[in-house]
């Protein structure tokens, strides 16, 4: 494969398919540097003295790492000032940071989660950041909460990266799916795959089990059957995979087919899932979806959800596309 950087395939991809104007792909190219620097952090671990937890809490009342803390701050400095941007929302901020006056404004919104996967940040594995861009409305003047408020299908670019053995960007701007490894000597992201697809059909599953006794019944039923394997009604074994990162859980699906799920459960009715719909859920979807895999809520596209708040939270069933709809079948019959 010819090895393109990343700029290159963001100009080519805008002569191409006219998707990319010149405000867009600076605000990928600086999303991206700022990946890069998180990474940086991220590797240094307690050489950097950036591990353990900081003595704050965010708006979902969960203590705070400190590379959370840092990687939410190098993304808001990063993107601040280049006049791309009308205003970011972060998981780790409870409302919306409009670009301050000093600076000029653009017409874009940038969501993210800063650093997903904070269990595991502690431990050295793997763990990422997600970003998702919208237009501000035609016309807006001061942003405002329900600016953000856009269904997922109007997202304009979404991507992650994940820092693992490697460090990578997986980007689309709604022509598929790419992926670049960060070259750490020369600096720059270069493309290591084009267009990626996921399998419809996967013999590998990722749920946290120890929620098992709380699952609805369509989520019992559906894990059930997989559980017995050859001799059960789908006649075929199936094995589990759960890094408690969903970044490094949609990358090996990305690869290699597989459906993730954090169901809705019986614990708390307010609470539907874990994973926040604006700056996990639907970049993932969309990135999912543009793979050619599938990501539902059990009842409907994610891509399609009305959003209510920020920060709300949805039941997540992505990956694998005939996987996907069954279990989405299951919700549905009952
Ligand atoms: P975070 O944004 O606070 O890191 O939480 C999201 C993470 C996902 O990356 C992962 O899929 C899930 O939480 C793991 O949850 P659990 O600890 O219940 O296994
Ligand atoms: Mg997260």
């Amino acid at each position: 494969m010819k090895r393109i950087s990343l700029t290159q395939h963001l100009i080519e991809e805008q002569r191409l398919h006219n998707t990319i104007p010149s405000e867009l792909r600076l605000l990928i190219e600086v999303v991206s540097r700022a990946c890069k620097t998180i990474s940086h952090s991220v590797s240094k671990g307690a050489l950097g003295d950036v591990l353990g937890a900081a003595s704050t809490e965010n708006v979902q009342g969960e203590i705070q790492k400190k590379l959370d803390i840092i990687s939410n701050e190098i993304l808001l400095q990063a993107n601040e000032w280049g006049g791309h941007l009308a205003a970011m929302a972060s998981e780790e901020m409870e409302s919306f940071h409009p670009i301050p006056n000093r600076y000029p404004k653009g017409e874009y919104l940038l969501l993210f989660d800063p650093l997903d996967g904070s269990s595991n940040i502690d431990v050295n594995v793997t763990i990422g950041t997600i970003f998702s861009v919208l237009k501000a409305p035609e016309g807006m003047q001061e942003p405002s909460e329900q600016d953000f408020l856009q269904v997922g299908t109007k997202q304009v670019a979404a991507g992650y990266a994940v820092y693992g053995p490697q460090t990578m960007l997986v980007l689309t701007t709604g022509n598929g799916v790419n992926c670049f490894t960060l070259d750490r000597e020369m600096g720059s992201w270069v493309m290591t795959q084009r267009d990626i697809k996921i399998p419809a059909d996967t013999a590998e599953y990722a749920i946290n089990a120890s929620n098992a006794r709380h699952w609805f019944p369509p989520v019992r039923r559906y894990i059930d059957e997989l559980e017995q394997g050859k001799v059960g009604p789908r006649g075929k074994n199936f094995n589990m995979r759960w890094i408690a990162s969903m970044v490094a859980d949609v990358h090996r699906i990305l690869n290699r087919g597989g459906i993730f799920m954090y169901p809705a459960d019986a614990r708390d009715p307010d609470k539907p899932g874990k994973l926040r719909l604006m700056y996990e859920a639907n970049p993932m979807s969309l990135i999912i979806e543009q793979a050619g895999g599938a990501a539902t809520d059990g009842q409907q596209r994610i891509l399609d959800i009305q959003p209510t708040g920020l920060h709300q939270r949805v039941a997540v069933f992505l990956g694998s596309k005939n996987e996907v709809e069954r279990v989405t079948g299951y919700h549905q019959a009952t």
